[in-house]
């Protein structure tokens, strides 16, 4: 069995990753939104759910709430339940993307009583988490055009950059905004914040307390996702990651289910950059699950992100900057692969009980009879949002 050291093992300790409310509730495909038993009917069963998966793994110590789908009248009430779980409110984000008026832009948009009324969105969103103690705002952007010469995008580009002053001004000394970028979808032509270089570039403009937000499925098939991660840290710009995995558009699965090896390149960027651990650089989920059911779902990718995190720690630094100074093309690639080939999960399960975690906890949670329990004394559980 592969052994973790003492220092892997203090960082795995640390690792914490947010999860998101909405990854509780049904969701599906613009085609059907499927239902699964014992789906949460409100912010404060997500939360519980959310809890549950922290409960099983301690890796995910917050959870995210999205606006207006998790809108409660006591904010305050729903913060001390969740603590009394033992987990904090996390990222609040907006939500500019099902709202009439929006259809053809919110932070952009040429009519200034549209864009004052996202620009207001996005106020309360922060008096939100004044009351809910999150340190980030999440800003995701639905805005674009579908047809060459539908829009000015260079106005856009200067409108957004004003309406982002506004949000950015409101900010609290110890808030932060994060711009999330995604290359297409639901606007098929052009988008307002469609990659890495826009979002850097607007946030560079607001501040120090602006970053970027990297979703991992956010990018084109076949982008070198690692070089994004090692510049943004290199910029000190890098504010969170959405992690999810993908096939073939932004599909929203399971982290490290689809291309667990690019999970590890990545992950061994952010060791490599400083970002591992660091609070400045928040791990997050942003996923759905569409015919899974939801808790495990998230069990599984906190999971997978630790294993991959374990593999990213193993690499031998000394050995591959060796070989890079040799020019030991094969030798640097061997050192790599042996870090990613690593079996793992033997020592994690191991470390896990002597922590006293289930050393497996997916049959801990299938074993504790939660999933029956709320299948049980739950009904007309809300969707994720979407098609809501
Ligand atoms: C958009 O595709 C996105 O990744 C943003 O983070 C949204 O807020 C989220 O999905 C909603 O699921
Ligand atoms: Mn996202
Ligand atoms: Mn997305």
């Amino acid at each position: 069995m592969t052994t973790l050291s003492p220092e892997t093992l203090s960082a795995l300790e640390l690792q914490g990753i947010e999860l998101p409310s909405w990854a509780f509730g049904n969701s599906g495909t613009r085609f059907r939104v499927w239902s699964t038993a014992g789906t949460p009917r409100d912010v404060f069963e997500k939360v519980a759910d959310a809890a549950k998966v922290n409960e099983f793994t301690a890796l995910a110590p917050s959870v995210a709430l999205h606006i207006p789908w998790d809108k409660t009248d006591d904010y305050a009430a729903l913060r001390g339940y969740a603590e009394g779980l033992g987990v904090k409110l996390g990222t609040i984000n907006s939500n500019t993307f099902q709202d009439e008026d929006y259809k053809f832009g919110a932070l952009t948009h040429h009519d200034d009583r549209i864009r004052r009324k996202a620009i207001d969105h996005h106020l309360e969103c922060i008096d939100i988490m004044d009351a809910t103690g999150s340190r980030d705002l999440k800003i995701w952007l639905a805005e674009g055009s579908n047809y060459p010469g539908q829009m000015d995008m260079r106005a856009r580009q200067d409108r957004l950059a004003d309406s982002l002053q506004q949000i950015y001004a409101r900010l609290g000394d110890d808030q932060r905004l994060v711009l999330e970028y995604k290359f297409f979808e639901p606007s098929f032509y052009h988008t307002d914040v469609p990659d890495w270089g826009t979002s850097y570039a607007q946030v560079a403009a607001l501040g120090e307390k602006a970053l970027v937000c990297l979703d991992t499925g956010h990018h084109a098939p076949g982008t070198n996702i690692e070089f994004i991660v090692m510049q943004l840290l290199r910029l000190g710009k890098l504010g969170s990651f959405d992690f999810n995995s993908r096939f073939y558009a932004d599909d929203d699965l399971i982290v490290g289910a689809a291309d667990p090896f690019q999970l590890f390149r990545i992950l061994v960027e952010v060791v490599r950059g400083g970002g591992l651990n660091n609070p400045d650089v928040a791990f997050m989920l942003d996923q759905c699950h569409n015919v899974e059911d939801k808790i495990p779902g998230q069990i599984r990718s906190v999971l997978n992100v630790q294993e991959m995190t374990a593999r990213a720690l193993l690499l031998d630094r000394d050995a591959l900057d060796a070989a890079q100074a040799a020019n030991d093309v094969l030798g640097a690639q061997a050192v790599f692969m042996d870090a990613f080939s690593t079996d793992v999960r033997p020592a994690l399960a191991e470390w896990r009980r002597s922590r006293g975690l289930p050393a497996d906890p997916m049959a801990a949670y299938a074993a504790s009879g939660y999933q029956q329990h709320i299948a049980a004394t739950r009904t007309g559980g809300t969707q994720a949002g979407w098609g809501a």
